[in-house]
């Protein structure tokens, strides 16, 4: 179905913003979403030298949920169960067995008192020809970051959230306009092989591939989190048939570092399916918004049949860990955006930490985009 593009001017006569009081209602965006999310409840991770309570935590996909069944967006319904094959579609097989078992294989070595952390990665110059057998080993070799803590709900948290863009893009299939999956623990950081940024599997890469499975010729992941989708990137990575685009804190500054810069397009039959808009801390509305505009078209150029959209909100300015200056009424005009480019579209939730606001947030992307 053809989206009517986004128009600033009609927006601003358009409905109030946000506050809890005058809420238009808004029908439309089918939400998926499962009550294991909270068995993923990380105790701490590492940040600026310290271990601090975990930002991803439970509150953020209850605060969500709670908005989007105030404004009327859903109804919200369970993910139906898809199994292992199509996260082997897109996760290796022995990294899944991984962590199927790691909680067990960490309380075996260090009890359940405290919640697996990795310490030691390897180097240039080490080897990655052997999988470690000690627990410890294997964390370091499967993750790149000490902020992603594996717990013994993990393994049942992260399905559930897969299940839940795997139902997603069942419903895209089936001839919706739209879909939310409000999924945790998120995944864009998650690659074939890693975990870490909090993710396990990749929620929105899942979705993705299984669209592709089921016949979708041409797949467009849009991926606006405030972070690099890392591990999107490397999947699709030598991958004509799914563009990947992602605006995000230029990563010379920002996690995840080593990866998001403007000069990664891809590579074989994925070398210029791939595009990294990159934009500097500070950035507010007015920057981002020209950033959205370019990945918009070039989406739109791809000819996508479908768009996974990685629906970070930790681009906004009362974000805790992140730099980048939305209001929460942009992402009413984020929402708007997206809809222009007229594609079914599967929203998979990533990021976003200022927990009081986040249901407003994204609550305010899918009206922008039911709206239009
Ligand atoms: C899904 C997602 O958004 N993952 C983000 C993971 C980010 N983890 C590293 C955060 C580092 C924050 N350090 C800045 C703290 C400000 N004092
Ligand atoms: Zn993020």
């Amino acid at each position: 179905m053809a989206g009517r593009r986004y128009d600033e001017a009609a927006f601003r006569r358009s409905e109030p913003f946000r506050g809890g009081e005058t809420v238009k209602k808004v029908n439309g965006v089918i939400v998926i979403h499962s009550e294991e999310h909270r068995l993923q409840a990380g105790r701490s991770e590492l940040n600026d030298g310290q271990l601090v309570p975990c930002y991803e935590k439970p509150a953020r996909a209850d605060i969500v949920r709670a908005r989007i069944e105030a404004v009327g967006l859903g109804p919200v319904v369970e993910p139906t169960r898809h199994g292992i094959d199509p996260l082997e579609r897109v996760h290796d097989a022995g990294y899944l067995g991984f962590l199927r078992t790691a909680w067990d294989d960490w309380v075996a070595e260090h009890g359940a008192d405290i919640d697996a952390l990795p310490l030691n990665w390897v180097a240039p110059g080490m080897s990655r020809r052997r999988v470690p057998r000690s627990i410890d080993g294997r964390l370091g070799f499967y993750s790149f970051d000490a902020g992603t803590p594996i717990t013994a709900g993990t393994w049942r948290a992260a399905t559930s959230a897969a299940d839940s863009a795997l139902t997603g893009a069942d419903r895209l299939r089936a001839g919706d306009r739209s879909a939310f999956a409000l999924c945790r623990p998120p995944g864009h950081h998650a690659g074939h092989a890693f975990y870490g940024g909090y993710c396990f599997l990749n929620n929105a890469a899942i979705a993705a591939q299984s669209l592709r499975d089921g016949g979708v010729a041409r797949v467009a992941v849009l991926d606006v989190d405030y972070h690099h989708g890392n591990g999107t990137q490397e999947i699709f990575w030598e991958r004509g048939d799914v563009l990947f685009v992602s605006i995000h804190a230029d990563p010379a500054d920002e996690f995840p570092y080593f990866c998001g810069h403007a000069d990664e397009s891809g590579a074989g039959a994925g070398e210029g399916a791939n595009l990294n808009l990159t934009l500097p801390w500070g950035t507010d509305w007015n920057g981002y918004a020209q950033a959205l505009a370019v990945a918009a078209a070039r989406v739109r150029e791809f000819g996508a049949d479908a768009l996974v959209l990685s629906l970070g909100a930790d681009t906004y300015g009362g974000d805790p860990i992140s730099r980048f200056r939305l209001l929460s009424e942009d992402f009413l005009r984020m929402g708007a955006a997206i809809a222009g480019i007229g594609l079914p579209t599967l929203f998979v939730l990533e990021g976003g930490y200022a927990v009081d606001d986040l249901g407003v947030n994204v609550a305010n992307v899918l009206t922008g985009f039911e709206q239009i």
